[in-house]
């Protein structure tokens, strides 16, 4: 039997990452794909030389397909997407698609949104990203009013896409946006998201778990 693939995440983080983890994105992919998956952690507190030789930020996720390995959530969606149509299509032009929307979500809108949200959470009462961020969404409503997915079908880009615009959409940033806000929506309410957002959660509680038994 060939190995499973495994994704890697954190054993444990606070309270705030939770749900937001990027392993989520892989999770999230290999259901709508049907590829069994194991997942295994590395610590939060202490990030060792193993964990860099894997992630050279010391950063999840990462994964492994046999003897291969890969970090970067973005280049794991695009392996894991040569493993199933389901992710992308085959066609030549569904898979540009798929490609210029994958490397428009994580270059284009989620290098925004991120700093975006540093800024905001550190409490200035004007974020100096937000003009930037407004012409991003701007653009991409006038996009997704015409579309339900980004691609002709939902994709891995469309993983990204709407995992990018989670926070904002929690923090109220797309009120003005009703397709985005519908976009988000759709995608979150995907079996597949649903189950990986819930195992990522119940992965974090059950390191609560231990870590409390661990102190008793
Ligand atoms: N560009 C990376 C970003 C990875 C990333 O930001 N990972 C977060 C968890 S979602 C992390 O490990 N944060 C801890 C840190 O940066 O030290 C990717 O998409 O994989």
């Amino acid at each position: 039997m060939p190995e499973r693939v495994t994704i890697w995440t954190y054993d444990w983080v606070p309270n705030g990452p939770r749900g937001y983890v990027r392993d989520l994105r892989l999770r999230w992919a290999l259901e709508e794909a049907g590829i069994d998956y194991a997942v295994a952690s590395v610590p939060f507190d202490d990030r060792g030389s193993d964990h860099l030789a894997r992630q050279p930020f010391a950063q999840v996720p990462f994964l492994d397909d046999g003897d291969i390995h890969v970090f970067e959530s973005g280049a794991c969606l695009l392996h894991l997407a040569e493993k199933s149509e389901a992710l992308m299509p085959r066609e030549p032009q569904g898979k540009a698609d798929t490609l210029q929307w994958l490397v428009a979500a994580l270059n284009s809108v989620e290098m925004v949104t991120v700093p975006w949200w540093f800024i905001n959470m550190s409490g200035p009462t004007e974020n100096p990203l937000a003009g930037w961020m407004k012409q991003r969404f701007d653009r991409l409503e006038a996009v997704l009013k015409e579309r339900e997915w980004l691609a002709s079908r939902f994709t891995i880009a469309d993983i990204v896409m709407s995992d990018a615009l989670r926070i904002p959409n929690e923090l109220g940033e797309l009120e003005n946006y009703g397709a985005l806000k519908a976009y988000v929506a759709r995608a979150c309410s995907r079996p597949a998201f649903q189950k990986a957002h819930r195992d990522q959660l119940a992965h974090f509680e059950a390191a609560d778990a231990a870590k409390s038994q661990a102190r008793n």
